[in-house]
This record gives C-alpha cells, structure tokens and sequence, in this order.
C-alpha cells in the first residue's frame, strides 16, 4: 500500500506553503477558551460553488461571509468526496466515504437507520444541539423527530423544502417541527433563520451547544426573497472558455461529456428548458443573498449576547455547481467546480484573515467539529481534524489526496459512475462501467481542466497516472477491504429527454481508431508502464512469429497427436 502521501515531488508542499505554515505558528495566538467547551454553529448552503463568495467574485455580493473569512479562515482548497445533496450530507455528518456510509444518491436508504452521527458524540458530552433546515437523506427526514441523529430539537424540511409556503403540487409546504408537521409561514431562509436564533434565545447559556444550519438556497429551481429578486438584473457573467461545443474543447475529454450537453444537465437543453444561464446565474446570486442575510443574523446573535468569543461559526456548501463549464450545468461529476466547495471558520482557536491551502473533504467536518469540542475522533473516521491545520498543526496526521467517488443514478442516466482521486495539484477521473475516455489534469498548470494528459508519453507523467490509478483503488476500499459499488432499486426511466434538434454524439476518439488486423491489438491489455511501447513492440513481434512457430513446432515433433 501506498503511503500517507503520493511518493513523487510533483505533489510535494512547495517551499511557499512550508513558509506560510512556519509564519503562521509563529504570529497566531488563539483567542481564549477558558469558560469551558466551545459552541459550534455549521452553516451548510445547499448547492453553493467554491467561488461564490463576493471576496472571490467581485460580480457578487456576500458581505457576512466575506467577514466571515476576514475574520477567520477560508480553505481555498475545500470539496466535497461526492458531489450530491444526500451522500455528500451523510459524509459530513458521519466522517465516512460513501463507500462506508452506503447513502449513494437521494432515494430513501435503510442503511440511514445504522449510521452514528457526530452530534451524538456531542450529545453525549453535555452538548445541547439543535437541527435547521435540509437533512435530505435516507428519506429519514419524514420520520424524524426531537432525539434523531443526536439533536434535540428538530426544525426540517421534507426532502428538498420549498422556498414558498406552497409546495410543488400546489398545497401548503410544512416543515418537520419535533415530529410534528407544521406549516410554512414564509420565505424559507428567513423562517429557518428565525427557527434558529429563537432556539439560541431559549437554551441554557452556561452549556454548551451544537448547532446545524442547514439552507434549502441555492437549490434550483432559484427563488429570490421579494428583498433581492431582480437586484442583479444588470450583472453580466463571463462565459467559462470550456462551454463553446467547439473540437478543441472536447479534444481529450471523455465521450459522455460531449453527449450530457443534451440533456436535462446540460448548457443545450438545461432542464428541458430554454434557459438562458445567464438569467440563471442572476437568480442563483439573488437568491445567496438572503443566505448570507442569515449568516448576518447569526454572527449578530452571537455579538449581542456575548457569545462570540466562545463560537465557532463555519460555513460550507454540500457541494459544487455548474454554469456551463465543459457544456455542463448542475454538479455530479468530478469536475472543479462541481465538487469544491466555499468553507471558511471563525472563532476560538482559528487564525483570523488566514487562508489555508492543504486540500479538505466533508470527510473531515465531523472530526473537526469533535476535535473543537474536545472529543476524541471516533476511530472508524475516514476523515482527520483540521483544526489548527491553519496554525500548522495536525499536518501530520493528513493525506494530501482524498478519493472522489459518484454512482450512476438511472433517475440522471448520462452522467456514469465516476471514480476520482485529488491531491493538492493533480486529479485522476476514470468513469467506471462505460467504454470511455480517463482522465488526468495537471491542476497547477490547467486548473480549467483543459489538457487531459491521461495519454502522455511524457515519463513522469505515466509514473503520476499509475500511482493514482493505484492510491484510488487503495482508497476506494470500504471497512471490510472490499471495492464494492451501491446501487438502489430502479423505478422510473430517468430524465432521458433530449433536445429534438440534437447536434451529433460524440465522435470516438481519433487515437482509437484502427483498420483491420492491427499491430497493436493487445495493447491496452498490458500494464502501463514508462517503458510500455517498448515492450509491446516487443511482445507483439514475438506474438507475429506464433504461427510460425508453432508451425515448426508442429514439424520437428510429428509425434506430438
Ligand atoms: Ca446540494
């Protein structure tokens, strides 16, 4: 097996990383937290991409979370191991891969009732918690009721919530309030934002407390408060260069790609809709508004009662979104945008206008918010505490890679299972169960993710591809030492709907066409290696001269019947 981090110096901490990390220890100093446990607050905002934050997109506006991270530390370098509300949400609130948690996609899952949830942890260490907003996973949301997964007090949306008092259908929306379901008075994040400072005002301040925020915004379909719609009507968003359906850009990438552009999640018939993504955008942003409004709220909370000093306030998105990178919309896949996150932390015992530059998971949210309540990591954890990370501590304990993994769902048939290994400057994707293209990006070099160099010849580069190809079996491995793939019971065809006007599928990759007979057949049934053409010129001149062997043979041994 291979070790804590990938043997090569292509993925070494580069000499400025070291230096900051130095700088740091030797400038910080913790703010006190002498009047006992520390309080944690975990805002999670549905669908919220990396870089919407108004300090990295100048088009926006976020002010709380910009203050957020002025006043604490923003991971540059935060994602999520699957880019999808439910696994993504058991992942945090487990410290598991899917591969050990088994919630794969958004249907109900049984494998929910035997899970251990962190807040259980804190529950048992005299936290006082409390639940707001989406749980969305193992249709668990239902039945849940004060006690579930560790929270006293329980405030949720069914599945995805609406962001009105009126449901899908039509009929009244509810949210589950202790078990009982109640109806929906307003817009969702300001009702979920008031649910949650009323339960702050009615605990015991002389105990600690856990509490999980979690954002029905910005899910699509995007629906602004009546505050912010049509604040953004003047903004323009450059076009990501990847979009254009243009040979150059689909030159290396894999054929699926091409083809999901058609489709329910894709930039030509985006859900089956004319949508326009730039209107789309706006709505997106004017929509964050109000969730950043939330944040203000809470920070205020904290402020006027006296509690910010002892709070550790962190924010982070369930998983990335697209706005027609790669032809693409929506998330799922193991692309940039699609599965990094915003995650930023304030409070006692983080630096404050730090930013830190090691890579992060949502495997690591649940030991982190134990290690900032003093307990233990549960020793089943895929993930490891960053806490202190920014102040150089803990780095040992670390890889510098995590597994990325997503399961085919029939109910979004054109995205395949996808298998992906990160580490702080490479990514490796290889799509499992399709006859399709993998791929590798130099991150450092193409953080667009432009240059597939899967085919290299260049030495090292062949060294990389092998080496993670490798380390993401290894990781990819459940509890029993098993590669195993989850799936859930079918019951529909799936959005398959394409735009009647469909440009061609993709074509098959020029470097795989071939005429009869060629010398090459056997190719890629070897191993890759540096030396790898070497030896199948090799290998298949020797498998030329078979025939002719054998026909000697078959001569110098008449008695051989
Ligand atoms: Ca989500």
């Amino acid at each position: 097996m291979v070790g804590k981090s990938l043997k090569l110096s292509l993925v070494a901490l580069s000499c400025a990383q070291i230096l900051n990390a130095s700088a740091a220890i030797a400038s910080e100093t913790n703010e006190s937290d002498s009047n006992g446990k520390k309080n944690v607050i975990y805002i999670i905002v549905d669908d919220q991409r990396y870089d919407a934050l108004g300090f990295m997109n100048p088009l926006i506006k976020t002010p709380n979370m910009d203050a957020m991270a002025k006043n604490g530390v923003h991971y540059k370098n935060a994602f999520v191991t699957t880019s999808l509300s439910s696994p993504s949400r058991a992942s945090i609130l487990t410290g598991l891969y899917v591969h050990n948690h088994h919630i794969a996609d958004n249907n109900p899952n049984t494998a929910v009732k035997n899970l251990k949830f962190f807040p259980q942890e804190l529950k048992k260490a005299g936290y006082q918690t409390g639940f707001f907003g989406k749980w969305h996973f193992g249709g668990a949301d239902k039945d849940a009721k004060a006690g579930f997964a560790g929270f006293d007090r329980w405030v949720g949306l069914l599945g995805q919530g609406d962001y009105w008092p009126i449901d899908m259908m039509g009929n009244p929306s509810k949210l589950n309030v202790d078990g009982k379901l109640v109806p929906q008075k307003g817009y969702i994040t300001t009702e979920l934002t008031d649910y949650a400072i009323d339960w702050l005002d009615s605990i015991d301040k002389t105990k600690p407390f856990f509490m999980y925020l979690g954002h029905k915004g910005v899910h699509a379909d995007f629906e602004a408060s009546t505050k912010y719609k049509g604040s953004m009507k003047n903004v323009t968003f450059p076009v990501p260069a990847s979009e254009a359906d243009t040979e150059e850009n689909y030159k290396g990438k894999p054929l699926w790609v091409k083809n999901q552009r058609n489709s329910w999640h894709g930039i030509d018939f985006p859900y089956n809709k004319n949508l326009d993504i730039q209107t789309f955008q706006r709505d997106y942003y004017e929509t964050l508004r109000s969730v950043d409004d939330s944040v203000g709220q809470v920070r205020q909370y904290l402020k006027d009662h006296n509690l910010d000093k002892n709070t550790v306030v962190m924010l982070m998105g369930d998983n990335g979104f697209m706005f027609g990178e790669h032809g693409l919309t929506d998330k799922r896949n193991a692309y940039e945008e699609s599965m990094r996150v915003p995650l930023i932390a304030e409070g006692p015992g983080f630096s404050k206008g730090k930013q830190v530059e090691e890579v992060i998971a949502n495997i690591d949210i649940a030991p982190t918010i134990l290690d900032i309540a003093g307990i233990k990591r549960p020793d089943w954890y895929d993930g490891h505490s960053f806490y202190g990370l920014d102040q150089g501590k803990g780095k040992q304990d670390r890889k510098d890679f995590f597994a990325y993994e997503y399961f085919w769902e029939y109910d979004f048939p054109y995205t395949p299972t996808i298998f992906a290994l990160r580490s702080s400057d490479w990514k490796y994707i290889q799509p499992y169960g399709l006859w399709d293209k993998e791929e590798l990006y130099n991150l450092k070099d193409d953080p667009k993710e432009m240059h597939n160099l899967i085919d290299s010849t260049d030495p090292k580069v062949i060294v990389m591809k092998i080496e993670m190809r490798k380390q993401l079996y290894q990781e990819l491995k459940n509890k029993d030492g098993d590669n195993v793939i989850p799936y859930n019971e079918r019951n529909h065809r799936g959005q398959v709907f394409r735009h009647a006007d469909a440009p061609p599928m993709a074509d098959i990759p020029s470097e795989w066409k071939r005429d009869y007979n060629p010398a090459d057949k056997y190719h890629d049934l070897f191993p890759d290696s540096v030396n790898k053409k070497e030896f199948v010129e090799k290998v298949t001149k020797a498998m030329q001269s078979r025939d002719a062997a054998v026909a000697e043979f078959i001569k110098v041994h008449p008695e051989v019947q």
